[in-house]
């Protein structure tokens, strides 16, 4: 049965590339005037993001002008953030944007595809170390070509969970978030890392480096490409307390395996946010 996504993804991996090239030209000379802020001091974004993005919308319209977009800086501009059943790319320009600026090199284009709101490709360019990872819905996940298998570790206090603060600074959520750190810390497990990059924590989920990760208070931008990069390479996703993932919550736990996953939920102190879709 002919693929009918196949030239889409093949389309998206070719603008992530490019788009990914625009990043690695400006890292490091990004100009103190440059940087803005959007929620607060801490959420940055930069002419590049806007730039990028603008790059990566105008490319794929051409090839497909009927389909919907979801795009973190036209949210940021006014854009509606809804997912419909209709074809739509879900992307990030640069995700790890203060990464970005502090050139620290964890950095990605993230460009998700969903139809009928189920991602059928996801593209993270982890721009800064050329490695390019992709997954097609029931494919299977890869880096550069190579297969990637999630980690098989069953015992989570041989593992290494990756999570992020974010940008809220809101006393009450950053409680909740060393709360939830401590109760990990304790379980034991063997270390928390993480790269400053939603996208990037997926893939290392999926490349078997991390067993788990999870965070309150990312974006559907965030998750879109990297969730099925994470299922396709064996892994399972849900959300922070164990239910169904909704990708407009705003929260997410993916893991190498259920019972990692399980435990994990179990120690986090979860806290409310709202939602991606909330126009409220
Ligand atoms: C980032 C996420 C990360 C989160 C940061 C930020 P951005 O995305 O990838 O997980 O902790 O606060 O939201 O804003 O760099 O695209």
């Amino acid at each position: 049965m002919t693929d009918i996504w196949q030239s889409a993804m093949d389309h998206a991996v070719a603008v992530a590339r490019k788009a990914g090239q625009v990043v690695r030209d400006a890292v490091g000379g990004v100009q103190k005037e440059a940087v803005m802020v959007k929620s607060s001091s801490i959420d940055l974004v930069t002419e590049t993001d806007q730039k990028v993005e603008k790059l990566i919308i105008e490319s794929i319209k051409e090839k497909f002008p009927t389909h919907c977009f979801i795009g973190e800086e036209s949210v940021a501009a006014g854009e509606v953030c809804l997912l419909s059943d209709s074809p739509t790319w879900i992307i990030d320009p640069i995700d790890g944007t203060t990464n970005f600026v502090h050139t620290f090199p964890y950095v990605a284009v993230s460009i998700g595809f969903s139809v009928n709101k189920q991602v059928e490709f996801g593209v993270v360019y982890s721009c800064l170390r050329d490695e390019m990872y992709t997954a097609r819905r029931g494919k299977g996940a890869f880096c550069d070509g190579r297969p990637l298998q999630v980690s098989q570790q069953q015992d989570i206090r041989q593992a290494l969970v990756a999570t992020e603060f974010g940008s809220n600074r809101d006393p009450p959520a950053v409680d909740k978030m060393f709360s939830s750190l401590k109760r990990v810390l304790s379980i034991p497990v063997h270390g928390v890392r993480g790269a400053g990059s939603a996208a990037i924590n997926l893939c290392l989920v999926a490349s078997g480096c991390v067993e788990a990760y999870y965070e309150i208070g990312i974006h559907v931008w965030d998750i879109a490409a990297g969730l099925l990069i994470v299922s396709e390479a064996g892994g399972v996703l849900m959300d922070v307390k164990g239910g169904p993932l909704d990708l407009m919550s705003r929260r997410i736990l993916a893991a190498n395996n259920r019972s990692v996953a399980e435990r994990l939920a179990k120690e986090i102190d979860d806290f409310s946010v709202r939602r991606d879709d909330d126009a409220s």
